[in-house]
């Protein structure tokens, strides 16, 4: 009787700085509390900040891009999907010309991907990535007009369907 509480004491003596320790990891995590954005420092052209996009059958990561006007980065545009993906980024006149230019070659025969084009003043970024692959593009945003952000940008793939799908992002303009 007498070893068997002897036992137990000792038992509980090894538990306790164990409930401590885990109090103590309890309370640095409360410290650190929710992990934030870290703020944007802007991409400059001989220090392009590094972006990452990634599509996915059928939708950009993540829901907002944001760049800083006139900033310049050097964009890893990832596609984790099965299908071909596109970013094209640009304003909404952008994105009609190119739905509209896609959508014209939509069901071609199997055999080399249609080239597509658009004209040049509505042809915006497009960056084509094929299944599993990355595509990395050095890239100055535009500064829009003086004192004011450039017009609203949208990033959008337009392979047939796929926009009707999700895979359309707005762009987000930030202060650096
Ligand atoms: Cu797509």
């Amino acid at each position: 009787m007498e070893s068997a509480r002897r036992s137990n004491r000792r038992h509980r003596r090894g538990v306790l700085p164990i409930a401590l320790l885990a109090l103590a990891a309890a309370a640095t995590a409360c410290e650190v509390g929710p992990v934030v954005t870290p703020p944007i420092v802007a991409g400059a052209s001989g220090a392009p900040r590094e972006v990452n996009l990634i599509a996915k059958d059928y939708e950009f990561l993540p829901a907002t891009l944001d760049l800083v006007p006139g900033e310049t980065v050097l964009l890893h545009v990832i596609n984790g999907g099965l299908d071909v993906h596109e970013a094209i980024i640009g304003s909404e006149a952008v994105q009609d010309a190119w739905e509209r230019a896609e959508a014209a070659v939509a069901g071609a025969p199997p055999g080399p991907t249609p080239v597509v084009s658009v004209p040049p003043d509505v042809s915006g970024l497009r960056i084509v990535v094929g299944s599993g692959e990355r595509v990395d593009v050095v890239w100055t945003v535009p500064a829009g007009e003086p004192g004011e952000a450039p017009p609203a940008f949208i990033v959008g793939c337009h392979i047939p369907g796929h926009w009707e799908r999700g895979m359309q992002v707005p762009v987000r303009w930030v202060a650096s």
